[in-house]
């Protein structure tokens, strides 16, 4: 049995202990803690979301989104859609399900309408965004992308469309031509007031990234699983970027020049501050992206002139961009989930290039594919 006396004594020594650690507490941001935890018990209202509203839970990017319907349609006097889409729920689990099908994606997404357009069907969107996708040989990562790319914009309540620019022929990628085409090509269907550039290989974690533009051109895609959720260096403006068309006409587009892997995401980056611009970006938090593995693709080796083509960027960015590109368009399909566009984008010896003469050693049996980099290598020199 304690007596009285030890009674107190426990007290007092539960009663200091309390006060240190309160003291501590107090150091490290109590008063930040504390509000955190009431915000956990009290989130539904603290979002300022209604009680009719669903709250999203899981990180399942379809959650919620069924009860979306198209009953209403399009009325005339429809109010606009609030500020914040009360459908967002932040982070968005992202994995890669084997045996995924388009026709699975096109029955998820029941309001996208042909060549993957899409408007709330109950509020008048605020933002009408164009995503533009250069894309070839790269169907499975495509299924993925359209898989959680369509939800995450319905979440966000924009009105979109989704292009995908497809490199016709076999000849070296290049990914900001395709860029060029697919700004010019939307622009002639629909006033978009936002265009997102977007590589196919990277799904976006969180639909408190918005794809609407800012004031300046806009960097996305801040935070990759691969370069460990943060920005790679400084100036870095690959991935996902977003522009309106008249940051698009300021800096005159994108080069049309950069064959291969690399550098024209870094002239991109050097146009927008050279036409008077600045990048901005979301918080590291918010700007994250899955990123599908993948090898490097074949004819989409690394351009060795890169670093020679950096250098003079504030020499060429008037004389090559939106004003020089020149493609013709193959064909316009306006598909369940995209509008596939397929494009001959030419080489360097331009859009009808003369047949190559053959390879010196074009009589010996060898490799076909063992004569690739030599070809290539021929090519290069005959340009410089
Ligand atoms: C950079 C590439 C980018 C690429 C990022 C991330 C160049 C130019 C030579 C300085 N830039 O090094 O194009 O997006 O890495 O992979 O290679």
């Amino acid at each position: 049995m304690l007596s009285i006396q030890s009674k107190w004594r426990y007290l007092f020594m539960f009663l200091g202990i309390q006060l240190v650690v309160m003291a501590l507490l107090s150091r490290e941001g109590y008063q930040k803690r504390v509000t955190y935890f009431i915000r956990i018990f009290r989130k539904p209202d603290a979002t300022g979301r209604n009680h009719t509203t669903p709250v999203v839970v899981g990180g399942d990017v379809y959650a919620n989104l069924s009860q979306l319907s198209r009953a209403r349609g399009h009325e005339d006097g429809m109010a606009y859609c609030p500020r914040t889409s009360p459908l967002i729920g932040g982070p968005i689990h992202v994995s890669f399900p084997s045996g995924l099908t388009l026709r699975e994606v096109e029955k998820k997404n029941p309001l996208v309408v042909r060549g993957g357009r899409y408007r709330p069907p109950d509020c008048l969107a605020r933002h009408r965004t164009a995503i533009i996708i250069p894309h070839r040989h790269r169907e499975h990562h495509l299924k993925f992308l359209l898989y959680y790319l369509h939800p995450f914009l319905q979440r966000q309540q924009l009105h979109y469309g989704i292009y995908v620019i497809h490199q016709a022929g076999n000849y070296t990628f290049n990914r900001a031509k395709l860029m060029n085409v697919g700004f010019q090509e939307a622009m002639k269907e629909e006033d978009w007031d936002c265009l997102f550039f977007h590589d196919v290989d990277l799904i976006p974690e969180d639909d408190r990234n918005t794809y609407i533009c800012d004031g300046n051109p806009k960097h996305a895609a801040i935070a990759m699983d691969k370069f460990g959720y943060k920005l790679p260096y400084k100036m870095y403006f690959g991935g996902v970027s977003a522009l309106t068309p008249l940051h698009y006409l300021k800096m005159n587009g994108f080069p049309n020049n950069y064959w291969g892997w690399g550098g024209e995401d870094d002239d991109i980056g050097a146009r927008v501050s050279l036409a008077g611009m600045y990048i901005t970006r979301p918080s590291l938090k918010v700007g994250r992206y899955k990123m599908i593995k993948h090898v490097l693709d074949k004819g989409n080796d690394r351009n060795p002139k890169r670093f020679n083509m950096l250098a003079k960027t504030r020499q060429t960015w008037k004389l090559d961009g939106m004003n020089t590109a020149e493609f013709e368009i193959i064909s316009r399909q306006h598909l369940p989930l995209y509008t596939n566009i397929t494009v001959n984008i030419g080489t360097e010896a331009g859009l009808h290039p003369p047949p190559q003469p053959p390879p010196k050693d074009a009589g010996k049996p060898a490799n076909r594919q063992s004569n690739v980099p030599a070809e290539m290598a021929a090519k290069e020199k005959q340009q410089q």
